[in-house]
């Protein structure tokens, strides 16, 4: 028997927070030396902390926004949940917030705004952004909603209110369907795993927009198809480099060089890794890959980090790493009410 319903849920939302608290260490540096990421996460272990506690960026702000929505609303509401987006902007405009998603806080924040999925889509010229931002704050859906047609109705629902290209609100969808799938216990079957995602977002890649955004960007059709299917054949060679995941799978601020990556983070640390410490549980060799990658770290962290708490459960969780986290209480007591929410429906 895997971890408990319960445990998978805390997990979660601890992983997520923990992903992007140890990970903005790292964001924006190109070549992150495993020795370093090795180095951070000792720093984390009790006996060599000092008082401080890492902070949580951008990802968790809000993250914490679509649950704290959906608590209290107990369904998806969309205008709730930009009005929360906006005031957390204006309480803590420093989080590390994308450069383009402010401009769709300041038009929330105005009286004037009469629908709240308009400001999403002047972004870009009206392309709409693909950046990972719908994605990094995904997996509260998947908390919420034991459905997948309801996973996928509202993840995107959730991404639009920022990110109107389908670039953008598909890897949201992906993400939040990684986490669903994790939840029941899929991904160790890895190669099943990642078909059954695949056919889900067949589905979704084969809509009009999804083409026609595609090939307006110069990308292949089914974007985000091609690169799972890209994952599950890289999973099926011995090894594979942290040079070679960031070449095929990409480490950036576009949903579609992050999400896949997160998920073959995942997949890739469900076995033992030569390169990481033997007494790392999967959890921890998730987190640790995830960083050494470089670029969007604490993004792609938090992405694998949900992923991979919604599959170990919080057994495999330090609990040393977990109480360096701000907010760490918050995720844990949040994961307990979303699995009552979700139990209800
Ligand atoms: P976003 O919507 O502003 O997108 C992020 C960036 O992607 C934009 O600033 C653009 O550079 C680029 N982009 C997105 N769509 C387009 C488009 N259609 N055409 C051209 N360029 C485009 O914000 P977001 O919420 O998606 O961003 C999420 C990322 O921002 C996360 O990594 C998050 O952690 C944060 N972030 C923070 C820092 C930092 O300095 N702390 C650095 C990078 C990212
Ligand atoms: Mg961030
Ligand atoms: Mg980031």
């Amino acid at each position: 028997a895997g971890p408990s319903s319960l445990s998978r849920f805390r997990g979660a939302l601890v992983g997520a927070l923990l992903g992007d608290c140890v990970g903005a260490e790292f964001e924006g540096t190109e070549e992150v030396p495993l020795d370093r990421v090795l180095q951070h996460l000792d720093g984390l272990e009790e006996e060599n902390r000092g008082d401080g506690i890492l902070q949580y960026s951008d990802d968790t702000a809000m993250t914490r926004c679509v649950v704290q929505s959906l608590l209290s609303r107990s369904e998806f509401d969309v205008s709730d949940l930009g009005r929360r987006f906006a005031e957390e902007y204006r309480r803590a405009p420093l989080r590390g917030y994308g450069a383009g998603v402010v401009q769709v806080f300041k038009k929330l924040l105005s009286p004037r705004c009469a629908d709240v999925l308009q400001p999403a889509r002047e972004q870009f010229g009206g392309r709409g952004s693909f950046g990972n931002g719908g994605a990094m704050r995904a997996a509260p859906i998947a908390l919420a909603y034991p459905q997948t047609q309801d996973v996928i109705e509202f993840s995107r629902r959730c991404a639009l209110l920022t990110h109107a290209s389908s670039l953008g609100y598909n890897g949201a969808v992906l993400q939040a369907l990684a986490v669903h799938f994790a939840l029941q216990g899929a991904l160790c079957s890895g190669g099943q795993y990642l078909e059954l995602l695949i056919g889900e977002m067949e589905s979704l890649e084969r809509e009009e927009k999804a083409l026609s955004d595609a090939r307006e960007l110069n990308e292949a059709d089914f974007p985000y198809c091609t690169r799972l299917r890209k994952v599950k054949e890289m999973l099926e060679r011995s090894d594979v480099s942290v040079e070679e995941v960031v070449m095929e799978l990409g480490n950036g601020i576009a949903a579609l060089h992050s999400v896949p990556t997160a998920i073959f983070c995942a997949l890739h640390c469900l076995s033992v890794r030569p390169s990481l410490p033997p007494h790392y549980s999967g959890f921890q060799r998730t987190l640790a890959f995830s960083l050494a990658l470089g670029g969007d770290t604490d993004t792609i962290a938090t992405m694998a980090g949900a992923i991979a708490g919604a599959h170990y459960g919080m057994e495999q969780v330090p609990a040393s790493w977990q109480r360096c986290c701000e907010g760490e209480q918050d995720a844990e007591e949040w994961g307990e009410r979303l699995h009552k929410l979700y139990q209800s429906r």
